[in-house]
């Protein structure tokens, strides 16, 4: 069957916020739509996370639980050994994950005796036939040359917000040097994680302009992690309040009408949603989710729930390197 929706990156504010704001119940069948015609609905891609080292990080991100500025109780550690991130990668990829992402608590990536580390945990982890993905702050693009060629497949990057709004969540970097580090990691052919959090006290106008900056990208993100806030006691945002669930919703859909090959994740702020809620995601177009019983340092659903969703909603896992390229007019 010949599709005709076409993948587009020149879309405009005003269109972006349009579908933003139609009626919900609508937008959800829009995206629906879009996702049947380039995804297999039924099935869903079971990702695990590992802090591969955490805490004492020198940035200031207000809703993080791993930045030194902040009283978190979070407990630090430095950089795993590499038998023990294969280990849990073992154990990921016999709980049914084809997709491992290693986070580290650094604000870049230096070249040192842990960056040699954290490549041969990529080298040992892609040998077991995973997906894998790390997070590990700025990169220049020879350490992403160094990643791709020790077998990296993603690099995650959020935009997290929108530009305007960026500088009252994080003061010591910028919007642009995010945008560099996704420019490296795209020239050096390693597949873009990008997304952000809702919930951090941002205007509705912020998330539609997050949305479409990562929408008119020159290449839009292959993944996009869409996060609710989870509140760290000790950080600045610690009683914001929680998210609807429909701005979750609005969230997804929008982004996956707006992109529509991207995998669309729905990461942080699964524990304190419904199995009804989470189907609504599903149906809005989210595809991935983080299965196990920890985030990086806060909780998830513990696996046997997400079993049991997966039974009820009658999903399967997506296996790992899954071709995304179903019949449409491609423009991108
Ligand atoms: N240090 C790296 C960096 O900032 O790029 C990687 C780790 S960071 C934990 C990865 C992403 O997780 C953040 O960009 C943010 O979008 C999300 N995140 C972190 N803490 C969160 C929280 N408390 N609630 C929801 N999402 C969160
Ligand atoms: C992303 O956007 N969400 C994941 C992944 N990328 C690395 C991380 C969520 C972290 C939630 C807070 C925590 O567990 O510390
Ligand atoms: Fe550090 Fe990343 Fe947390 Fe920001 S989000 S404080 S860079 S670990």
């Amino acid at each position: 069957m010949q599709h005709t929706i076409t993948v587009r990156n020149n879309w405009t504010i005003g269109e972006v916020s349009d579908i933003y704001h139609l009626p919900v119940l609508e937008l959800i069948y829009r995206a629906a739509t879009v996702h049947r015609a380039f995804h297999d609905p039924q099935e869903v891609q079971v990702c695990t996370l590992l802090s591969i080292k955490t805490g004492g990080c020198p940035e200031d991100c207000a809703y993080c639980s791993q930045s030194a500025r902040y009283h978190t109780n979070v407990k630090a550690h430095k950089l795993l050994s590499v038998e023990e991130v294969v280990e849990k990668a073992k154990e990921a990829k016999a709980a049914g994950s084809t997709r491992f992402c290693m986070g580290a608590a650094w604000r870049e990536v230096r070249e040192n005796r842990d960056f040699e580390r954290v490549l041969e945990m990529v080298k040992e982890v892609s040998n077991l036939g995973l997906e894998v993905c790390c997070t590990l702050g700025m990169l220049t693009h020879e350490q992403a040359l160094k990643l791709k060629e020790a077998g990296l497949y993603a690099y995650n990057h959020n935009l997290d917000t929108s530009e305007k709004f960026y500088g009252e969540i994080i003061s010591t970097r910028t919007y642009e040097d995010r945008l560099n580090t996704l420019k490296n990691v795209q020239k050096a052919n390693i597949s873009v994680c990008c997304g952000g959090i809702i919930g951090l006290g941002e205007t509705t106008q912020d998330r539609i302009n997050m949305l479409h900056t990562l929408a008119t990208l020159p290449m839009h993100p292959e993944s996009v992690p869409i996060n609710a806030l989870v509140p760290i006691e000790g950080t600045p945002l610690e009683n914001a309040p929680r998210v609807s669930v429909w701005d979750m919703v609005r969230m997804i859909a929008t982004a996956r009408i707006l992109m529509p090959k991207a995998m669309i994740r729905l990461s942080a702020g699964r524990l304190e949603m419904t199995v009804e809620e989470q189907a609504l995601c599903f149906l809005a177009g989210a595809n991935s989710i983080f299965s196990g019983d920890k985030l990086l340092t806060t909780p998830n659903p513990e696996a046997e729930q997400d079993t049991k969703l997966f039974q009820l909603l009658n999903l399967k896992p997506r296996k790992a390197f899954k071709e995304q390229t179903p019949n449409f007019i491609e423009s991108l």
